[in-house]
């Protein structure tokens, strides 16, 4: 397989609409140029690209996106390509050119579900696939090649496999998502790198693009191991501060460091710093209860969208982002938060200033009313189309600029957690990251919930999860820790067999990645706890490793679309995704 530069392809409109999108032919002398726009290129094809955007007209320019275009020659069949999902949620794993399909070409896939789940949340092109940030692909000659953005904080980095007139194309995309280039003005893109490796060697491949990301991107990846409690995956949305406090209290005979609470305490989406009923006490209290304990406070907000009922939407309605039209834009929908609009929620303006001051006084104040730990949820929410108060900014720069505030509120101490985030945003900002989608008291998704039309892989199912966390184990103290999501201990008010709970618990601990227990204490008995043993035993070990060494190796990564190979630290998994059964074992 080669990969040959071929030429360059932008879609931008100048402001106010009038396209000018095209292609420019590359390697000739001078920089190529498209309409108004100008692009310098510095080793297209070759192992490192670095290139650079000019607007050089008078007007300002949209642009949605710039690509160089690779051909992808003599690669054989089957054409595989390593699928890197957008965020938390987002599959990740191998696809075959020809055979699989991108979810957004499934005829009744909802936009916001597609603004939830790629960068781009226009449909693909049919036949195309594509992944983000990173891809390896592997043709039927066996080489592996690595393409990688070395970050995606400015702009995101996607890689679309197409089909060209001359046979398949990798199109290496930088997204701006229309963000406006004001006259003269000039901006780098991030750095592609190429690497090639032999048919088996994509993990490698992996875990050494992870590494320079990472170094490149300041990631912060000094944290200790986590054991924790989280409330989510027995209560969801019905904890109340008693059930809380039971756990708390049963809590003393569990080695947790983080007790975390989870969605369900705030008086609506966006007023974070207030209780509902089911909450007497105020967060404050709350805090001072766990840390009192011994354990550290740890609690979820969703900070970029909020109810259209909350206060800080109904108080400052131009701290919203908007559609065309002037209504605000949606963020996210989910019934169960109410909110007056059958469940959607409004998406904050992280462009505006007054926005980002609001981010950092709510990260301040939960940090000082007692909470070293947040968990921050549906942040994708400020990367969709829009009207934003800056239309200069880019979707990553939106998501990142409102990661920032919370980062500056919440201090350097603070463990931030991202959940539902565009990954490549926040690099060096957070100190774990979910890196699948939830788990749930079952393994497979059930008939009949499958909610998401094109996108049932990213529903809570604990096999979803269980594939992004051998997928992405190459991430782990490499970008942040990986949260593979919490464990599954218990045996009633479950429909997880007792063989695939143990399945999912080792699959935890051989990632290394954070041990979080999400049940009912009361329902757990010694064989639970037992289990929990065993996984902090071997994701400590894991976890050390990782450190010094090597990641965690998913080695069929590329084999087939679930995978079930995970190997670290000398342990050995081997998971059969259909059953559920494992074997897990120690090579001497
Ligand atoms: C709280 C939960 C938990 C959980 C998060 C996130 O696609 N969906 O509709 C969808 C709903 C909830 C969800 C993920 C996806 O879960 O991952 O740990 O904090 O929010 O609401």
């Amino acid at each position: 397989m080669q990969l040959v530069a071929d030429r360059l392809e932008v879609d931008a409109s100048v402001h106010g609409g009038r396209s000018v999108a095209g292609a420019a032919a590359i390697g000739g002398s001078g920089a190529p140029t498209v309409g108004p726009l100008e692009v310098h290129l510095d080793g297209p094809g070759s192992s490192s690209l670095r290139w650079s955007l000019a607007n050089r007209s008078d007007a300002p320019v949209a642009v949605r996106s710039v690509a160089v275009v690779l051909r992808v020659v003599d690669a054989g069949e089957p054409l595989r390509l390593f699928r890197h999902g957008y965020q938390s949620w987002s599959t990740t794993g191998a696809v075959t050119f020809g055979v699989d399909t991108d979810p957004s070409l499934v005829p009744d896939s909802i936009e916001l579900t597609r603004g939830v789940h790629h960068a781009d949340q226009r449909a693909t092109r049919p036949g195309e696939l594509r992944s983000e940030w990173v891809t390896v692909l592997r043709g039927g000659d066996g080489d592996a090649a690595l393409v990688g953005f070395e970050a995606g904080t400015e702009h995101d980095g996607t890689l679309r496999l197409r089909h060209g007139a001359d046979g398949p194309e990798l199109w290496c995309e930088a997204f701006l998502g229309d963000a406006v280039l004001a006259p003269g003005e000039h901006r780098l893109l991030h750095g592609v790198e190429i690497e090639w490796g032999g048919p088996d060697q994509a993990p490698e491949l992996l875990a050494g693009w992870a590494a320079r990301a990472g170094a490149f991107g300041g990631a912060r990846v000094g944290a200790p191991y986590q054991v924790g409690w989280c409330s989510w995956y027995h209560y969801f949305h019905d904890i109340t501060e008693d059930a809380l406090r039971a756990n708390l209290a049963r809590a003393a005979a569990w080695p947790f460091d983080v007790f975390q609470l989870d969605d369900g305490f705030q008086s609506a989406i966006g007023d974070w710093l207030t209780t509902n009923d089911k909450f007497p006490s105020e967060l404050d209290a709350i805090a001072a209860s766990i840390a009192a304990a011994g354990r550290t406070p740890g609690l979820w907000i969703a900070p970029f969208i909020v109810a259209p009922d909350s206060r800080v939407a109904t108080e400052h309605p131009d701290w919203l982002a908007r559609y065309a039209d002037g209504s605000p834009l949606f963020g996210m929908v989910n019934p169960e938060w109410g909110g007056g609009l059958d469940g959607l929620q409004y998406a904050l303006d992280t462009t505006h200033p007054a926005v980002l001051t609001h981010l950092e006084h709510v990260a301040r104040t939960l940090v000082d009313a007692g909470f070293p730990y947040l968990k921050l949820d549906f942040t994708f929410a400020p990367s969709f189309d829009g009207v934003w108060a800056d239309p200069s900014r880019t979707p990553a720069q939106r998501v990142r600029a409102g990661y920032e505030a919370i980062r500056r509120g919440a201090g350097d101490d603070t463990f931030i957690l991202g959940c539902g985030v565009p990954l490549s945003h926040v690099v060096g900002l957070v100190d774990g990251n979910r890196i699948g989608p939830d788990v749930a008291p079952s393994w497979a998704i059930e008939a009949g919930y499958d909610f998401l039309p094109g996108y049932t892989d990213c529903q809570p199912a604990t096999l979803h999860a269980f594939r992004n966390t051998l997928a992405r184990a190459h991430q782990h103290r490499r970008l942040w820790l990986n949260d593979p999501d919490c464990l599954m201990l218990r045996q009633a008010e479950t429909r997880l067999s007792p063989a695939a709970a143990r399945t999912w618990a080792e699959t935890v601990a051989v990632s290394g990645g954070m041990a979080l227990v999400s049940d009912d204490l009361a329902l757990l008995d010694d064989d639970a706890r037992r289990l929990l043993d065993e996984v902090v035993a071997i994701g400590r070990e894991v976890d050390a490793a990782a450190r010094t060494g090597a990641p965690p190796r998913c080695g069929d990564i590329l084999e087939r679309p679930i995978p079930g190979d995970l190997s670290a630290a000398g342990w050995d998994l081997t998971v059969d995704p259909v059953t559920a059964e494992s074997s897990l074992f120690r090579r001497t």
